[in-house]
């Protein structure tokens, strides 16, 4: 095998969890079926420029009528979990106000789908989808929309919480904010840093609102949130540039973290944004770092600091992916260390990890041995993790399937397996083999392990 074998007996243990993930704007389409409302990004996709190749996620994956067969596809896989988000939209359309059945029995057969297949259900509550009212009023700027959450996560739990293994409050707070409300490339399309700080807060809020609310209902699922973290390097060792490098290490991570688990934000940044700082109420700190039972960080690439401006990482020397971001499995290590001595963290999962990668389509083969490169020397930068001492628990591939890539649209691919969008016939790439073989080579040493070895038949 060209590719390295990650030692998963040595390394992972038994019950390490190893999954896949999707969500559910990139590859449901159904945009307006059986009573689901629009969201921020059926809107986004309406503005002019807004997406790359100037598409939308009317259809994408159509995951909404093939979910069988795709749940299929994830079981043949041999993964012990499935990571998907809940349409906000979907199962309450106006975001507040009545509920929509037949969305919310989707997820319930999804969910019920995935356990009769032997596939723990991981759900995500926010993977961006917010609905189009509560946009209209402001969005997460409004901290009408952290109540609205509060009950769209209560109603879910009371729906299937027994039967899920993890809610997710939400996807990535820095990317819905930053790039929602500051830089606008993602829906709601806001240019305001302001905003962007306010949003933010409150989706923290939110978050922490939420896990107190499912506690007190007796929820039976384990209760976490998803960063987007790396780690943030200097582009020299200028003191300029290690200063911007602190400053950006404040901005994505220690604006979460320290909240999280320290129970303040970050001074250095509240100061950095002065009039841009978030408006906070007594005890929203405190609901910020309420205790959680997991938590999930999406690695993709590590950052480089300058202080002169945006560091182009073409002359990194480091191969690059199709999104331009460089393939550097040792910022993950390097990230899961650092939040491990840092902070006091509950068990780890990477809850994303993957690539956009040229797939070359032949005789009805995909080929793609960048991406399984990657995904290999990741696993192994977790293993690396795990051997200095970071607790974890899972690994997740982003992405199952080849989907709406946001504002690149269809034409970046990040699926293990292949969506071919004009017939929407899925063929697993040789990533997917890789990957799967791993994973049922596993199974196969786990079941012999737990043959008595030392008894006769009669
Ligand atoms: C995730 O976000 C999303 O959760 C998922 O829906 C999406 O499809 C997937 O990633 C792939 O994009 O320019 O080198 O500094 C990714 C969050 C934040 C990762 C910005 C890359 C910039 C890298 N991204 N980050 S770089």
């Amino acid at each position: 095998n060209k590719f390295p074998q990650p030692t998963l007996g040595s390394t992972f243990p038994e019950k390490f969890v190893w999954g896949v993930a999707t969500s559910a704007f990139q590859i449901e389409g159904a945009a307006f079926a059986d009573g689901k409302g629009p969201s921020i990004w059926d809107d986004f996709c309406k503005q002019p420029g807004a997406i790359a190749d100037g598409s939308d996620g009317l259809l994408a994956c159509e995951h909404y009528q093939r979910w069988q067969d795709d749940l299929d596809l994830v079981a043949s896989l041999g993964v012990d979990a499935y990571r998907f988000s809940v349409s906000w939209p979907r199962v309450r359309p106006g975001g507040a106000g009545a509920w929509n059945e037949k969305g919310l029995d989707f997820y319930e057969r999804l969910v019920d789908g995935l356990l009769a297949r032997g596939i723990k259900p991981y759900l995500t509550l926010n993977h961006w989808d917010l609905p189009s009212e509560l946009q209209a009023t402001g969005g997460w700027t409004d901290r009408n929309t952290v109540h609205r959450f509060v009950e769209y996560a209560q109603g879910i739990d009371r729906r299937m919480g027994d039967r899920l293994a993890t809610i997710t409050t939400h996807n990535e707070p820095w990317v819905m904010s930053v790039l929602g409300y500051e830089q606008g490339i993602f829906a709601p399309g806001i240019k305001s840093r302001a905003a962007a700080m306010q949003a933010s807060h409150h989706l923290m809020l939110s978050h922490g609102l939420a896990l107190q609310a499912l506690r007190a209902q007796g929820s039976k699922a384990r209760l976490g949130i998803v960063l987007n973290l790396s780690p943030v390097q200097a582009a020299t060792d200028s003191d300029a540039d290690q200063a911007q490098a602190h400053l950006e290490d404040g901005k994505l991570l220690r604006w979460y973290m320290d909240p999280l688990f320290k129970g303040h934000y970050p001074e250095d940044v509240i100061g950095h944004l002065g009039a841009d700082a978030p408006v906070l109420h007594t005890g929203d700190l405190a609901a910020i770092a309420t205790p959680m039972d997991f938590m999930g960080v999406n690695y993709y690439s590590r950052s480089v600091a300058s202080a002169n401006g945006p560091w182009d990482t073409r002359q990194s020397g480091h191969p690059l992916t199709e999104m331009g971001w460089e393939v550097y499995p040792e910022g993950l290590t390097e990230l899961l260390v650092r939040m491990h001595t840092d902070y006091p963290v509950p068990p780890l999962y990477v809850t994303e990890n993957g690539g956009a990668f040229k797939d070359l389509v032949q005789d009805g083969q995909v080929h793609d041995a960048d991406r399984t490169d990657y995904i290999a020397r990741h696993i192994e930068a977790v293993a690396q993790a795990m051997r200095q001492g970071v607790r974890m628990e899972g690994y997740m591939v982003w992405s199952l399937l080849d989907n709406f890539e946001w504002a690149s649209g269809y034409a970046k691919r990040f699926g293990i397996v292949h969506v071919d969008y004009a017939t929407q016939k899925r063929t697993l790439k040789d990533s997917a083999h890789w990957y799967s073989n791993m994973l049922h080579a596993r199974k196969g040493r786990a079941a012999a392990a737990s043959i008595p070895h030392n008894t006769t038949t009669p």
